[in-house]
């Protein structure tokens, strides 16, 4: 199974006094955060019991998914620990998918990174925002950088989870203080764009827990073969064509660690006369692909013919980064050109990477791979609009980041189960929604015609489906699968149907 699901460990240790019965968005919660340390035991029984309740009601204010006054000033109270931060929620974070990643026996994986700004301009008591505006903008607006890191695999609709994410308000005044001039002298670690190199790192680091976790599986005697060493590409768009990235890209590059990124900049090449975009340009075709594009951007899934050339080339230093900064290496990297011929405003694709590509199959796997990217997109899409991370009302920023952190969580969580429902379609819907959920969504959706609800198997496409049609999916042959937004409006009003199942519904006291 390939999904960021909600497997529970048999090892780990029994609820600490947890609350009534024992469902499974509560299960997944002490899977999460079980075994957060925050100094104090209450504190973390609190945590588990806070991501269960944001698990139930994705996207809802604090009042709203706490039962009572009680628990919604606990709520805050824990967002005041000190010990709480968003780097502690996605460290520990990240442990639980490395953990879960291996379950999926996945070939390739994918640390996409990306960035994405929240506006918190109208919420004027929040101090130590930054600057959102792009350079094109003149209103400023305040706000939050996210930079995120998803893992995924690349074969596969399987999302994981969060290998890490930044949150960071810029320094104010900073880009006008900087000419671009005075920037290209900076060393890349006093920039913003090092948070390009430090998700990469993130990605070095997890291959490097994965393949040690693998070996030491290896070893153990009940494992007759050994597991594959996993290939990891960390993934970007053109703000990721950084000279320093290449570089660094191109050290590990022995080590099964990749990175493709959109070339943005028509690079010099080492001891050429002509640039990178004008060789690849002038080299000769290398065939035609077929390749699948997901929706996107209201536009319909399709296929599109790409004609493929690509070559290998030494790119030079960049001029100010010899000067100024004595960087002296150039990078051996593959572009790849991917043209939608004979379409006015076709597609014309640039793909730079520190893998070798020499074949058309091997361009036809950085295409794919950078088709996956657009996961990104939609992931930062559901937290603002599904997790609604925008709309939180806190009074300070140290409130802001660990509260933004766990709703990053949920949020994969929504794009894990959309994903099951294409992928698994079979698999059983408990894996992702509490026994109760179940029961309110077959009552609902076969006005409450089944005789035995205990013994309700639903799979999670059949879930899913229904689910999507709560929120508004029509579900008819051509609209396609159902996309995270639709789900998330969907399980708000299951939540709500839920609530009244519990109340007077499950009695079953009509017929
Ligand atoms: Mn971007």
């Amino acid at each position: 199974m390939a999904i960021f699901r909600r497997v529970i460990t048999p090892s780990l240790p029994l609820a600490p006094a947890f609350p009534d019965n024992f469902q499974t968005n509560a299960q997944w919660a002490l899977e999460e955060f079980g075994s957060i340390e925050l100094g104090d035991r209450r504190s973390n029984r609190r945590m588990v019991k806070v991501f269960g309740q944001m698990l139930n009601s994705p996207g809802k204010s604090i009042p709203q998914c706490t039962s009572s006054a009680a628990e919604a000033k606990a709520f805050y109270r824990l967002l005041d620990v000190e010990e709480l931060t968003d780097e502690r929620i996605f460290a520990l974070h990240r442990q639980n998918v490395l953990r879960r990643a291996p379950e999926s026996r996945f070939g390739v994986l994918l640390a996409i990174q990306d960035t994405t700004t929240c506006n918190y301009d109208t919420h004027h008591s929040l101090e130590g925002l930054g600057s959102i505006s792009s350079n094109q903008i003149k209103s400023d607006f305040s706000g939050l950088h996210v930079h995120s890191t998803l893992l995924c695999a690349a074969d596969q609709d399987a999302v994981f989870g969060l290998l890490g994410a930044k949150l960071y308000a810029r320094e104010p005044g900073l880009r006008k203080k900087q000419t671009p001039g005075t920037r290209n002298r900076e060393p890349i670690k006093n920039k913003e764009s090092i948070r390009w190199i430090e998700s990469f790192d993130l990605a070095r680091e997890a291959l490097q827990t994965l393949q040690v976790n693998l070996l030491a599986r290896a070893a153990a005697p009940a494992a007759q073969q050994p597991a594959a060493v996993p290939l990891m590409i960390s993934v970007g768009d053109r703000e990721a064509d950084i000279y320093e990235l290449l570089i660094e890209a191109q050290q590990h590059r022995e080590q099964g660690l990749g990175l493709l990124v959109c070339s943005q900049h028509n690079r010099t090449l080492a001891g050429e006369e002509a640039l990178l975009w004008q060789q690849l340009g002038e080299s000769k075709s290398a065939g035609v692909i077929t390749l699948k594009l997901p929706r996107s951007q209201g536009k319909a899934a399709r296929s599109v013919v790409l004609s493929v050339r690509f070559i290998t080339a030494a790119i030079a230093v960049p001029k100010h980064k010899a000067k100024y900064l004595k960087m002296d290496t150039p990078v051996q990297a593959s572009i790849v050109e991917l043209r939608e011929e004979g379409v006015a405003a076709g597609i014309c694709w640039r793909l730079l990477s520190t893998l070798r590509v020499e074949t058309l199959a091997e361009a036809l796997e950085m295409a794919r791979w950078h088709v996956k990217r657009w996961q990104i997109e939609e992931y930062h899409r559901i937290l603002k609009t599904g997790c609604r991370v925008e709309a939180r009302q806190m009074r300070s920023l140290e409130r802001l980041k660990p509260m933004m952190a766990l709703d990053m969580i949920v949020a994969c969580s929504l794009m894990g189960m959309s994903a099951a429902a294409r992928e698994h379609p079979a698999s059983p819907a408990s894996d992702w929604l509490d026994p109760e959920e179940i029961q309110a969504l077959d009552a609902y959706t076969n006005k409450g015609a089944t005789p035995d609800l205990q013994a309700l198997p639903m799979n999670i496409g059949t879930a899913v489906k229904n689910i999507a049609r709560l929120g508004g999916h029509l579900g008819r042959k051509g609209d396609g699968h159902p996309g995270a937004q639709v789900l998330w409006q969907g399980l708000h009003k299951l939540n709500a149907i839920t609530e009244a199942w519990r109340r007077f519904g499950s009695r079953k006291s009509y017929g």
